[in-house]
């Protein structure tokens, strides 16, 4: 990419392409085309296929998805489908009819099979069945990459696919119904300690275990990657360390400076059981996360709950 070159991130607006877009104005990149989904439904192929027409975008990050977290995955689970194979399916197609010059699709690490050993290597991918939690979610994304794949395999596109871990960071979801752990934790000491109330309940044991990655060093390795990666396989974005739910949970309390206690609602599902990432590949094409757990938490609490 040149700092002149026409750049299009589906899903500006979320967590990921807010963070992707920051990321590149940063490093100087400032030839945009924008699209939100009030004017441009990706969903519509017409809409999606002109769009590629009048902006004609040299690059592409395709971060635009429904996303969140096991309770949406868990309830939502045919728009979580239909709204995302139809989504990258648009997207990856006109990129492609369009003549694009690279594209990255970005998916999920809740693509590997619920039992998959431990770290998840990217060979992992369609060794096992899926978590069924997030069942619907995780087949859209797995056909995104195999779609990647296969424009190149027939086509010759350089198109990418990256896979990252558990996101957390500015423009993060925090409804309580739809949220992932991390932003619905904050959320939830924040307020009990401002009411007063004894204690907070935790979704499920407590005992998975789970990387967060913040998503502005998701942002920067994406950029990176977009500038120095154009092989077929996918490639692992994480931290290589995890955490149980029950530790994140007391970290974050430590944070907010809530004195309560936990209550854990094993009502609620756990999902899978642990989701670390292998980021061996990562690390040797010469990218490291810089924002540890600790610090991106405290971060993100001053922005959302301090400011
Ligand atoms: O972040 P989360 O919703 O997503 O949940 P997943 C992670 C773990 O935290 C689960 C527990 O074991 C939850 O039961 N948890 C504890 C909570 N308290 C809460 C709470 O208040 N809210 C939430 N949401 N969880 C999603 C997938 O899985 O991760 C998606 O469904 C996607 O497909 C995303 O891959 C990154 O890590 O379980």
């Amino acid at each position: 990419m040149n700092k002149d070159s026409k750049i299009y991130i589906a899903g500006h607006r979320g967590m990921v392409g807010s963070a992707i877009l920051r990321h590149l104005q940063k490093e100087g990149f400032n030839n945009f085309a924008y699209s939100n989904s009030k004017d441009l439904d990706l969903r519509d192929q017409t809409a999606v296929a002109n769009f590629f027409e009048k902006e004609k975008p040299a690059y592409v990050f395709l971060a635009a998805a429904k996303v969140g977290g096991i309770g949406a995955n868990n309830t939502y689970r045919a728009e979580f489908l239909y709204d995302n194979l139809m989504i990258q399916s648009n997207v990856i197609h006109q990129a492609y009819v369009h003549g694009v010059e690279k594209l990255m699709f970005l998916g999920s690490s809740c693509i590997y099979p619920k039992m998959a050993p431990q770290p998840l290597k990217e060979d992992y991918l369609l060794t096992g069945s899926l978590e069924p939690t997030n069942e619907p979610y995780a087949v859209a994304k797995i056909s995104g990459i195999k779609m990647c794949e296969e424009y190149r395999f027939q086509y010759g596109c350089n198109f990418i696919s990256v896979m990252p871990t558990n996101l957390y960071g500015p423009n993060d979801n925090y409804d309580l119904k739809k949220s992932h752990v991390l932003p619905a934790l904050l959320r939830k000491f924040h307020e009990a300690k401002q009411n007063n109330t004894p204690s907070v309940e935790v979704w499920g044991t407590g005992s998975p275990l789970r990387e967060f990655l913040h998503v502005e060093d998701l942002a920067a390795a994406c950029y990176f990657l977009m500038q120095n990666y154009s092989e077929k396989e996918f490639i692992n974005i994480g931290t290589g360390t995890d955490v149980s739910i029950k530790e994140l949970a007391m970290m974050i309390k430590e944070v907010v400076g809530y004195e309560g206690e936990l209550q854990f609602d094993t009502s609620k599902p756990d999902g899978t059981p642990r989701k670390l990432m292998d980021v061996g590949r990562l690390h040797s094409l010469g990218w490291k996360h810089t924002i540890e757990l600790k610090e991106g938490i405290e971060r993100t609490y001053k922005e959302k709950f301090l400011n």
